[in-house]
């Protein structure tokens, strides 16, 4: 078994977005893009030489080959040790935790996330860095400079390795551990969370349906909330992943997971349903006949989580990206803790954390998450919701109302352009970006503009600056519209229109959130010339 150096020459485009390189699959299968893609990624980080990495995937088509590439040009650059999920699987937070718990150097995540997979639809790959969160942009802005002029990379030729069963190996001087992919991920939730209470509540009859999507989620989850929580067989559906998740989209929200909401929504609905995404870090939670905005229910986790044992002692701080909704800080305030706002993507908790400034971070895209690892994590935030059910012993309905009651409700919803022409739909945002100071003041029916700018932020802690992250516009009666283009899609731009408006009036609580909206959406409209921009009557997905 030898290590070989092979001539390459950049390839275009490797520039990691929101969350890792997400590309076509077929872009992936050509020759040297992986190879090149890795190279860049250890030459980033100074080097692969005597470094320990976990590695492992949603289990997407293509996930396997993608592992045996790394794991032979891991051991070709030097480092010491890979530890493996069972094939080839580790669900983003159960990975986050291993890098953590093994004191590694960094990891390796084979993911699309919520997009689909299968050989015609997306891949991905994730670096995350010792502290178990996705690399900062100071790293992969280094990665995809590397990329552009990378002219060789180094493999070890050699078999496949067998990722099949659990055990220690070696391939070329280098060792690899594979490990159940949920074992110590189970342990960390179990230290967490009050199994005990939530035992019973199943044994007293409570019923759920946890959708994984075909994704990675299903065996954390059969082994968790079936195995140990006592849930009856069959409360976990769609539990074997699959290459590509059923022929679905693993994205856990009310249009994707649509077969989760009719069960939901129809006569002989469990007590709680919930669903999670291609790599399991997000979450979709859901009550019987009412659905959880994930903006809702950040700030239901950050009201209650001292509910649970791991989160007894309060909250340091909470974290929010910019354009979820603000509910989570009117929690915040009453509790008399910081709340964050940061910009898109889980990449920007991390310091966060780390610093211990912030215990409980959230996005309006179903992701949810705390201290307990560096990613959002999807069955967490289920365990966390279980938790609270249990020591509340009310329904998801009227712990909500009762959420309401004391904050207000911060009606949400998020509409989606997908696919449309980039040019275009960068032009709309540069258009706004022009016009912002001359937004205050103006009149969009009965809604007034506040301010508007161009979101940047500044770290905290680190001082690094993230700039144009996105368009804000504030408005009277509690309303917010929020712009920018989304950072995973692989074709065309995908626009993003996120809508916001407070209600303080409890007898206008349970209105359909597009209704409560319409001036919200109507000045959105009226503001940016969404329909001009992307030649579309309607956004494609309401969340
Ligand atoms: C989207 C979401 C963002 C999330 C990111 C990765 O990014 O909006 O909140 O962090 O996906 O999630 P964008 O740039 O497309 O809006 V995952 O679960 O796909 O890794
Ligand atoms: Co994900």
């Amino acid at each position: 078994m030898q290590a070989v150096t092979h001539e390459t020459r950049p390839i275009g485009g490797q520039k990691p977005g929101t969350s890792g390189l997400r590309k076509k699959t077929k872009v992936f299968m050509t020759p040297h893009y992986v190879e090149n893609f890795i190279q860049s990624t250890f030459d980033a980080i100074g080097g692969a030489s005597g470094k320990t990495f976990v590695i492992g995937g949603d289990g997407r088509y293509f996930n396997e080959e993608a592992i045996q590439v790394i794991l032979r040009m891991a051991a070709a650059n030097g480092a010491e040790r890979c530890i493996v999920g069972m094939g080839g699987l580790l669900s983003t937070p159960a990975a986050s935790n291993l890098i953590r718990v093994r004191g590694a150097d960094g990891g390796l995540i084979l993911s699309a996330s919520h997009n689909p997979g299968g050989i015609d639809e997306d891949f991905g790959i994730k670096y995350n860095t010792a502290n178990g969160g996705p690399a900062p942009e100071s790293v992969t802005q280094a990665i995809f400079e590397r990329t552009q002029s990378l002219t060789e990379y180094h493999i070890v030729e050699t078999q496949d390795l067998d990722l099949g069963t659990i055990g220690h190996r070696t391939l070329g001087g280098m060792s690899v551990e594979v490990v159940h992919p949920v074992a110590d991920y189970a342990a960390l939730m179990s230290f967490l969370f009050d199994f005990d209470a939530i035992r019973q509540l199943f044994a007293s009859g409570f019923t759920m349906s946890f959708d994984a999507m075909h994704a990675i989620t299903g065996p954390y989850a059969h082994e968790i909330l079936e195995a140990q929580l006592g849930a009856p067989a069959g409360t976990v559906v769609n539990g074997t992943p699959s290459p590509d998740f059923g022929g679905g989209h693993p994205d856990p929200n009310p249009v994707w997971a649509h077969e989760l909401m009719n069960r939901m929504m129809g006569q002989d609905a469990p007590d709680f349903g919930a669903a999670s995404d291609g790599d399991g870090d997000r979450n979709m939670i859901v009550g019987r006949g009412i659905y959880v905005t994930p903006s809702d229910s950040l700030a239901v986790l950050a009201a209650n989580a001292h509910l649970a044992p791991g989160y007894a002692d309060g909250l340091m701080g909470v974290a929010r990206s910019m354009p979820t909704s603000r509910a989570a800080d009117r929690v915040a305030e009453k509790l008399g803790i910081p709340a964050f706002e940061t910009p898109t993507g889980w990449k920007f908790f991390g310091n966060l954390l780390d610093d211990g400034q912030a215990t409980l971070c959230g996005e309006e895209s179903a992701g949810t998450g705390s201290d307990h690892v560096r990613e959002k994590d999807g069955l967490w935030a289920v365990l966390l919701w279980l938790n609270i059910l249990a020591v509340r012993g009310q329904s998801v309905a009227d712990i909500l109302h009762d959420h309401w009651a004391t904050y207000g409700r911060n009606y949400y919803s998020r509409h989606d352009y997908e696919g449309v022409n980039a040019g275009a739909a960068e032009a709309m945002i540069d258009d706004l970006r022009g016009r912002l100071d001359s937004l205050p003041g103006t009149e969009f029916g009965p809604l007034r503009v506040i301010e508007a700018d161009d979101f940047s932020y500044t770290d905290p802690v680190d001082g690094s600056v993230a700039a144009h992250q996105g368009i804000r516009i504030v408005l009277s009666q509690g309303a917010r519209i929020v712009m920018r283009l989304s950072g995973t899609g692989t074709v065309g731009a995908t626009l993003r229109v996120y809508l916001e408006k407070v209600e303080e009036d409890p007898t206008k609580f349970d209105r359909d959130p597009q209704e409560a909206l319409s001036d919200v959406i109507d000045a959105a409209e009226a503001i940016a010339g969404i329909r001009a921009a992307t030649g579309r009557d309607a956004p494609d997905v309401r969340t």
